[in-house]
């Protein structure tokens, strides 16, 4: 029987798929469903300083290959999340904090105090694209430098950044030597596309209403590009930082395609919100058969392993 335990910076995940901050992630409640499920770790909603109740709706919209959205970041505010720590640390599998603040002075703040939790993982969400007016940080290089390098300098617990898609491979040179240079322990790529719209020709109207209609796209359509920023990102590491895969899994052979890239772990955010937390356990199995069918027994067998043609 194969296993699909592993880790990221050696806090070990049971299986390999967990959630993405995104939907049904913000309140205890969502949270302690997702604590009860095959998911391997509760990730929670990115969260600021302040509270937030996000964009005018209709803001999130399923569509037949993924979703488009652009929510605006509503959450509780971080010290919800900080007190959530210890409610969920019962469910025996990691929790990670995602931060996501509106200037490098709220990034600091918030992982300085996340140090006296016990969270186990924080991911500094750099690729918010739905705030409106403000720019996405994984797109400034210097800005990623010296925000990363002065949380790096605050920090004791596993830290690594979510990143926005990059499309050119000028700009997956430059963030991966900013990545190493600050020693994070892991990135996870990719966030939505950003600013991305879909229009309905009956309306004539974009189909959401923040900024005019554009939105983070999301689901089987962002899959390739999820996969090839994985495999860049792989490829420039050498194994010295890990890497949630994110984008576009609906099924095992999709996290097992993340893997052959050299996902460490995957995340799952669209499918999540079509299906529930059920999905965790139908993907697991699925990725389970397609490894046993291979004759792989563990994720380490496959991570990276993928073959030239
Ligand atoms: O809440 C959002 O609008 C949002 C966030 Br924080 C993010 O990181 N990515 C995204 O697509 N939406």
């Amino acid at each position: 029987m194969s296993t699909t335990s592993t880790n990221i910076a050696g806090i070990r995940l049971e299986k390999y798929a967990l959630n993405a901050s995104g939907p049904d992630c913000t309140t205890l409640e969502e949270l302690e469903k997702i604590g009860n499920s095959d998911c391997a770790a509760i990730m929670m909603k990115s969260c600021t300083l302040e509270p937030r109740e996000g964009n005018p709706e209709p803001r999130y919209q399923r569509l037949d290959f993924g979703a488009i959205q652009a929510m605006g970041l509503p959450n509780l505010g971080y010290k919800e999340y900080i007190k959530f720590v210890s409610e969920l640390k019962k469910y025996n599998k990691p929790v990670i904090a995602s931060l996501s603040g509106m200037c490098m002075a709220d990034n600091l703040q918030m992982v300085k105090e996340f140090q006296d939790t016990d969270v186990d993982i924080i991911e500094v969400n750099f690729s918010c694209p739905n705030i409106i007016g403000k720019p996405q940080l994984g797109y400034d290089f210097e800005q990623t430098d010296t925000v990363l390098g002065k949380i790096c300098e605050i920090n004791d617990k596993v830290i690594g950044v979510k990143l926005p898609p990059y499309f050119d491979f000028s700009h997956f040179d430059s963030v991966a030597e900013i990545m190493l240079r600050h020693n994070v322990q892991f990135v996870s790529c990719i966030n939505s596309l950003g600013n991305t719209m879909i229009i309905d020709p009956e309306t004539e109207s974009p189909i959401i209403k923040p900024k005019g209609g554009y939105g983070g796209l999301s689901g089987e359509y962002v899959k390739p590009v999820g996969l090839s920023n994985v495999r860049a990102f792989y490829e420039r590491f050498e194994g010295k930082i890990q890497i949630f895969g994110v984008g576009g899994i609906v099924t095992g052979t999709d996290a097992f395609e993340y893997l052959l890239a050299g996902a460490d772990a995957v995340q799952i955010a669209t499918t999540f919100e079509k299906e529930g937390a059920d999905c965790f356990t139908r993907i697991d199995n699925e990725l389970k058969a397609i490894m046993g069918r291979k004759g792989y027994a563990s994720i380490d067998e496959v991570k990276g392993k993928l073959k030239a043609l």
